[in-house]
């Protein structure tokens, strides 16, 4: 398309030094390696370290700063005290869940106490793999395998959280394990041993519950492959990168922000600010964004299924399964890609290789264009290529992949990505035909003896907009239908905007399907020189789905935030997760439904935006035996913000012509 010319921007865009804000380490960076085997080394160290029984690691993460400490810190580097590193562990001892906080800059344990409330926290990998091993040599299981006919070596077992239905006493830790039969076929996803119920328990580490209730066809391996044996064909893209890494803060264009991994989140944008051309200024616009739960529910009641209601996040894990991305193929060449390092089970660091990737996209898309015939000097035809820069993480949670795109504007919109594919989870069946089936089949006949289960998935955005600085409002601006009397206009109607502005958390709830609206997020304290208020408006892209299950349903009352897409609470640094903390059993008595009950004031202070992406999907034959991609988002958009367009002075090659330096200040 356009190289030679980025090639030459690039050059005049990286001679000119940076901010200040890229000191080394910085405050919001994610756990080192170093600092990972650290934080084990301390708390080994303690008496922690030293009662009887193991020691598992579930959660080791960077408790981040406190927010005034850290925007003092970042507006004057050089005099502020730096804000200490500091870490949250979760960890499981003697069949209880502690909490301990570890100063690591000190190698000391600021607090440890234990967690007695209701949930666990997320499941390791090294007590999954546990887990799937014990069916192959329980004999119950090694003879209803042998009584489908399948041979015990080509059976694989998956690992499903159990949910909660209402029981009054605290449950223990348990995991449902499901088996498959892979055999030839790598989809094992696709041929369940259906009828099977295998319960086990996780801190014992044994079977403590066996069914085979029912035996139904294990569906054939054949058509389920998806595997090409070649190697997969690159990506191209011209050459040239556009953007700058330095640590873990990323530039172009006109945006800078800061990118780090969390075990359980997966990618954190921090601190994105955007180059006002005309204030020449770096302008705040999100102080913290990250996925904060992923919730999949399945539609089928019965015994082997009722309970597949999985909270991905909270309980598996999406930074822990993020998948180390495939240079050419899961981003295109000449992306720049980063690692993620977590703590395994026993507390020592391990290493994602290639988790996140960053490029520069100019996919053959418009940025803005005109064409003007009215004038006597000859036909005006102006057009700008859209470039814009993506952020990309993967997480393969079990038989789904989710491909998540934080994607910057140079017109200052961030566009999020979600999209869907892999394997689907089906059950087996004994129909062969759709006119076999009677009643209710929960799902869509897809192959012989195979049933996609009808399910929903939810992906909640944690989204701490601070626009021009920390104190923003949430505006929302109805569309409404005002009719005329036939004296006052040939016409009978029109529409007008009438704005109201959300005094408290329970004003602030949208179900953005339900009315003519648009929602903004304004810095009241700050106006364009036109007098309007700046802000950003949220634009619902595609999955707009809000949860169809009862409110008294079990699942639901733990995922209640899913049947309102918007949310926005007062800031608060320990209200994070959407589910709550601890998400695996839990009874929603933690989370966005329960904090906003205090229906805290939210008008011109820290206010934090929660958006949800929602899909029903009701699986087709496409979708087998692997689904292409489905994607959906929401877009964050400029909304008099800046005085006009910011890139109408852009040139041919869309990117902006100079480069800056941003600095995050409060
Ligand atoms: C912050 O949120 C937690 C959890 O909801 C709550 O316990 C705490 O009191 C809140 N702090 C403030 C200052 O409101
Ligand atoms: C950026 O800041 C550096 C150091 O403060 C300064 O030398 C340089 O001229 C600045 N560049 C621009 C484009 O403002
Ligand atoms: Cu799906």
């Amino acid at each position: 398309m356009f190289p030679l010319i980025f090639s030459a921007l690039l050059l005049s865009l990286f001679s000119t030094s940076c901010s200040l804000i890229s000191t080394s380490p910085h405050p919001l960076d994610s756990l080192t390696p170093d600092e990972i085997t650290a934080i084990r080394r301390v708390i080994l160290a303690s008496p922690l370290g030293s009662s009887s029984g193991p020691l598992s690691f579930h959660y080791v993460g960077l408790d981040e700063p406190d927010k005034p400490q850290l925007l003092s810190f970042l507006s004057n580097p050089t005099a502020a005290p730096r804000p200490p590193r500091r870490a949250f562990v979760v960890a499981r001892a003697g069949k209880e869940t502690r909490e301990i906080y570890v100063d690591i800059t000190n190698s000391k344990i600021i607090s440890d106490s234990t967690y007695g409330g209701i949930g666990y926290p997320i499941f390791t990998l090294a007590e999954q793999a546990a887990a799937v091993s014990l069916p192959m040599s329980y004999t119950p299981f090694i003879e209803s395998v042998a009584k489908r006919g399948v041979d015990l070596s080509q059976v694989i077992c998956s690992t499903f959280s159990v949910g909660w239905f209402g029981e009054r006493k605290k449950g223990k830790r348990v995991l449902k394990v499901p088996c498959f039969v892979a055999g030839e076929a790598a989809n094992f996803y696709a041929r369940p041993l259906e009828g099977i119920t295998i319960v086990v328990d996780m801190d014992e580490m044994q079977i403590v519950q066996y069914r085979d209730r029912v035996q139904l066809p294990v569906p054939k391996a054949e058509g389920t492959d998806y595997r090409r044996r070649t190697k997969s064909g690159s990506v191209g893209q011209p050459e040239g990168t556009g953007f700058e890494i330095n640590g873990n803060i990323i530039r172009w264009a006109n945006w800078e922000f800061h990118l780090s991994y969390d075990v359980r989140a997966g990618a954190i944008i921090s601190l994105a600010s955007v180059y006002d051309g005309e204030k020449c200024a770096c302008r705040r616009v999100l102080y913290r964004g990250f996925v904060s739960e992923l919730f999949v529910p399945y539609m089928d009641p019965v015994d082997e299924w009722y309970y597949r209601t999985f909270f991905d996040e909270g309980e598996f894990g999406f930074g822990l399964w993020a998948s180390p991305l495939v240079p050419e193929a899961d981003c295109p060449a000449g992306a720049a890609f980063l690692d993620g390092y977590y703590a395994g089970q026993d507390g020592k660091p391990i290493k994602i290789e290639n988790v996140f990737c960053v490029f520069q996209r100019y996919a053959g898309d418009v940025a803005w264009r005109h064409t003007e015939f009215g004038l006597p000097e000859g036909v005006i035809r102006e057009v700008r290529p859209e470039v814009s820069l993506v952020v990309r993480m993967v997480a393969a949670l079990g038989n789904y992949d989710y491909v998540m795109d934080w994607e910057f504007k140079a017109s200052g919109s961030i566009k999020f990505g979600v999209a869907l594919t892999g394997l689907l989870e089906v059950k087996g069946s004994s129909y062969t035909h759709a006119d076999q089936i009677t009643g209710d089949p929960h799902g869509s006949l897809l192959a012989e003896n195979t049933i996609a289960v009808y399910h929903d998935h939810f992906i909640t955005y944690y989204l701490d907009l601070d626009i021009d600085g920390t104190d923003n409002s949430f505006v929302k601006s109805k569309l409404k239908t005002v009719r005329l009397a036939s004296s006052d206009s040939p016409r009978k109607s029109y529409w007008t905007v009438v704005k109201e502005t959300a005094e408290t958390e329970a004003d602030a709830q949208v179900d953005v399907g339900k009315e003519p609206i648009e929602l903004l997020i304004v810095n009241p304290s700050k106006k364009t020189k036109m007098g309007n208020d700046v802000g950003y408006r949220l634009i619902s892209g595609a999955g707009t789905a809000g949860s169809l299950m009862t409110d008294d349903d079990y699942p639901q009352r733990r995922a209640s935030f899913t049947k309102k897409q918007v949310w926005v609470t007062a800031y608060n640094k320990s209200e994070k997760w959407a589910a709550g903390l601890y998400v695996d059993q839990s009874r929603g008595d933690d989370g966005l439904a329960v904090w906003t009950q205090r229906n805290r004031l939210i008008k011109n202070t820290d206010i934090v935006l929660w958006y949800t992406v929602g899909f029903h999907h009701i699986p087709c034959q496409e979708d087998f035996p692997l689904m292409p991609l489905l994607t959906g988002g929401f877009e964050l958009r400029p909304f008099n913000f800046f005085e006009s367009n910011p890139i109408i002075k852009s040139p041919p090659s869309g990117l902006l012509p100079s480069w800056f330096n941003c600095t995050y200040s409060s």
